[in-house]
């Protein structure tokens, strides 16, 4: 089993067809006659005047055919651009530059060197500016401002919940806990950088953009919002995102680099290709998380909980391009009561800008959700603790019971199905709890380290119903066509996009149960918007949810059509004909049958009279609701107290997101993804120092996990149907990296706890977790 960061298919077997007929091709492995490279020009400096641009040298290198800068892009209106949040964006700078790292000039030339060679030799002159990068300071008055068409640093409030009931409830509370929590920021470094091909046909007039996009159709949209006054209208938009060597939100935005490339093809008639170095990658493009949580608990003496407070500043850097619903500036960190039934909750969030790279994408995150889980997780086991109640124990007397579903939460959302406590015993069965504890108490007593950590989370995904989601206006639906040939193949384009979560397979595997044609008889495409039906495309884990739900419902117009051609064929009233997979028969005699294969047959060459010929059907699925997948997460661990270093001796996961459509992939989803919700807890975090000089942008210091972290993941299920997806599926794709930094958190608190240790900031390094052993007194001396 296995699921890398991002190649190709999540699970790919030799023996799996689909593993062969993969296209296997890379937006950098595209090569089109004439085409020109462009590498771009980045600052150096976080907050800086643009004094001069001098490209007199780079022009004078053999193969550099341009340097493009804001203020020729101006004369073109496509010097700044739409985020999807509603803000501003630059392509490239006219004067000033706003982060470090930050596009300011784009050299085209005949090859990837000479491109190289050309950025080297641009020669910018900078005058630095004073630099903000503490959000807490950005908001405080005559703090310098980051953005000089804006009022002040504060870019919006957010609220939610009932404050007046919510204060109450503080008020009347037995117990009160409080905590602030900090989730850095931190980036999803897929294998495959971002790029793309720009190809401006100049007789046709048609642009066809090749990139590395989670949302084919939303950016060909864009596109034509952006620069459809120069001709770029949407019908004359082709985008095309090929196999995609990992997304993981980080995808989803448009990038100035997608900006320049489509103008350059534009001024030179030729192709052009724009492919991000790593160091780019991590340094530039849209980062996650960036919360700074104030988070309070009220519960009564005896551990049932009453009341939930969150206050958040949300560090955006310098324009808001988060990936969110429009209507939902702080994603869906509303989620944050969690597996609980709270009577009251009240949530307050504050964005803000900061000279940092723009924000507020995911990095396999459902908007903000692994933030909201963080939070709650956390939240529990401090008063678990606090009250001197196992947490376990805590979260089972917490929990939304099952009756209770469809839930209301004190934060508005409704809850479509779970089984909370049930999926915790398995994961307290499976990883044998009672035992453990009976020997971390033993090892207390031998000064050993131990921690059990435990995370019961609710994930919500597959945005959204069309009331309530949108993105830059346009409704978070999605869609599936399929068309069913004469000789009963199919094939069948969905509006989404697989970066690696195996689309192909289970996509086909929808549409075979549904109508009996074989999976390896239905050819499964996305990422073309000139075949593919619109869509909002992969992300937020609603695939599944959305698209696959409207699989299922395309693949039900299909058959309520199969069932009168086989009436027809069979001389029977369509109302004495029962479906079994595959086939159509009359009732009381199954010999009298029809496959779907003759049926499909019959559709093009024998179709009843007055009966359009063909056997097609398209669904664009408006959800009625959201899917709220959940689990139960247990991690074990041991702290080396010579070194700080955290062993991660078990991890269990149980997971329940609704009917698995394949449980391998489903598997590999959640083994990526815990390593992916592993990273944070113990590695990664974007760091910046007081000027704004980003510290870890290469992988020397921003650090992944590789084999040699990763533990044995021990996975689980419960299926709680979905009562409203036509198949009873929920959303995985995310689940794990979600719920599971707050199990290694509350594992490595739990070893420290009988030492007065409440809270750990993640990422908890070997160097973090020493510092407080040697507070605590038990560091062993070296
Ligand atoms: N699945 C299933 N049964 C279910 C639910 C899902 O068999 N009950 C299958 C699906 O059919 C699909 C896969 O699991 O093949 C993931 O489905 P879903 O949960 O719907 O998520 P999406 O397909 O929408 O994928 C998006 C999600 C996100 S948002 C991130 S981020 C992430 C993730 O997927 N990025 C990934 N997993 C990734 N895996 C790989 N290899 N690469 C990425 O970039
Ligand atoms: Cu949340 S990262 Mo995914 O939504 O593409």
């Amino acid at each position: 089993m296995v699921e890398c960061r991002g190649l190709g298919h999540s699970v790919r077997r030799k023996e799996d067809p689909r593993f062969i007929r993969g296209k296997g091709h890379y937006v950098d492995d595209i090569k089109l006659p004439g085409m020109l490279y462009l590498d771009i020009v980045r600052s150096p400096y976080a907050h800086a005047k643009i004094v001069k641009i001098d490209p007199s040298k780079a022009l004078a290198i053999p193969g550099v055919a341009a340097v493009v800068t804001g203020k020729d892009l101006e004369k073109y209106g496509l010097a700044w651009m739409p985020t999807l949040m509603s803000d501003k964006q630059m392509v490239l700078p006219i004067d000033t530059v706003k982060y470090q790292a930050q596009e300011v000039a784009a050299v085209v030339a005949t090859s990837r060197y000479a491109a190289a060679d050309g950025v080297a030799a641009v020669e910018v002159e900078y005058d630095p500016l004073p630099v903000v990068v503490d959000p807490f300071k950005a908001l405080e008055k005559g703090a310098t401002k980051v953005r000089d068409d804006k009022e002040s640093n504060h870019i919006w409030h957010w609220e939610t919940g009932d404050k007046a009931k919510t204060d109450q409830a503080f008020k009347d509370a037995e117990v009160v806990v409080e905590q602030k929590l900090h989730i850095p920021r931190i980036h999803v470094a897929s294998i495959e950088t971002c790029g793309c091909v720009a190809s401006w046909e100049p007789i046709e007039g048609k642009l066809t953009m090749y990139m590395t996009t989670q949302a084919p159709h939303a950016i060909r949209t864009v596109i034509a919002l952006v620069a459809g006054h120069l001709g770029l209208s949407e019908e004359r938009i082709r985008v095309i995102s090929p196999d995609i060597g990992g997304g993981f939100g980080g995808k989803v935005p448009v990038y100035p680099g997608y900006v320049c490339a489509i103008a350059a093809s534009v001024l030179t008639g030729k192709p052009v290709k724009w492919i991000e170095d790593r160091s780019e990658n991590l340094q530039a493009d849209s980062f996650a998380r960036d919360y700074h949580i104030d988070a309070a608990l009220a519960a009564t003496k005896d551990g049932r909980l009453t009341a939930l407070r969150i206050k958040t500043v949300a560090d955006h850097g310098y324009t808001d391009a988060a990936a969110n619903p429009s209507k939902y500036p702080a994603g869906l960190f509303h989620v944050a009561t969690g597996s609980y039934d709270f009577k009251s909750a009240h949530m307050e969030v504050d964005g803000v800008y900061t000279n940092k790279p723009p924000g507020g994408i995911a990095y396999r995150c459902s908007f903000r959700v692994t933030e909201a889980v963080h939070t709650i997780e956390r939240m529990a086991d401090i008063m678990a603790h606090e009250i001197g109640m196992d947490p376990a124990e805590f979260r089972m007397k917490n929990f939304i019971a099952p009756d209770k579903f469809p839930y209301t939460s004190a934060l508005g959302w409704e809850y479509d199905s779970g089984n909370y406590g049930k999926a915790l015993r398995l994961a307290m069965d499976m990883v044998g709890y009672e035992d453990l504890r009976k020997e971390q108490k033993k090892k207390r007593e031998k000064g050993e380290l131990m921690g059990i950590g435990i995370s019961s989370f609710t994930e919500i995904v597959g945005a959204g119903p069309s009331k309530q989601f949108d993105i830059l206006g346009i409704k978070m639906f999605d869609s599936c066509e399929i068309r069913v040939h004469p000789t009963g193949k199919a094939i069948a384009r969905f509006g989404t996009k697989s970066q690696g979560q195996g689309h192909e397979t289970t996509y086909a595997q929808i549409l075979a149960e549904e109508l009996g044609i074989p999976p390896e008889h239905i050819q499964v495409e996305e990422g073309d918007t000139d075949t593919a039906p619109y869509g909002l495309g992969t992300y937020a884990s609603r695939s599944t949810p959305v698209a696959g739900a409207a699989a299922a419902l395309a693949a039900r117009k299909v058959r309520d059509k199969a069932r009168k051609i086989a009436a027809h064929l069979l001389e029977a009233a369509e109302e004495d004909l029962e479906w079994e997979r595959g086939k159509f028969f009359v009732k009381g005699s199954p010999d009298r049958a029809k496959t779907i294969q003759e049926i499909a047959f019959a559709a093009y060459t024998n179709h009843p009279q007055g009966m359009e010929a063909g056997l097609e059907a398209v669904s664009y699925y408006d959800p009625p609701n959201l899917t709220f997948p959940f689990g139960s997460y247990i991690a074990v661990v041991d702290i080396d107290r010579g070194t700080g270093q955290v062993h991660i001796r078990r991890f269990v996961a149980v997971d329940d997101c609704g009917v698995r459509i394949n449980p391998m992939i489903v598997e590999g989803q959640v083994h990526g993804g815990l390593t992916m919700g592993m990273a944070p807890a113990f590695l990664e975090e974007i760091a910046y120092d007081e000027n704004g000089n980003i510290r870890g942008g290469n992988f020397m210091e921003y650090l992944l996990p590789t084999a040699m972290e990763t533990p044995n993941w021990e996975t689980g299920e419960t299926v709680t149907p979905s009562p409203h997806h036509p198949i009873g599926a929920k959303g995985v794709g995310e689940s794990a990296t979600v719920g599971a930094p707050p199990a290694f958190v509350n594992a490595v608190v739990d070893a420290l706890s009988h030492l007065g240790v409440r809270h750990m900031e993640i990422p908890m390094t070997p160097a973090r977790v020493w510092q407080v052993l040697k507070e605590k007194g038990v560091a062993l001396a070296r």
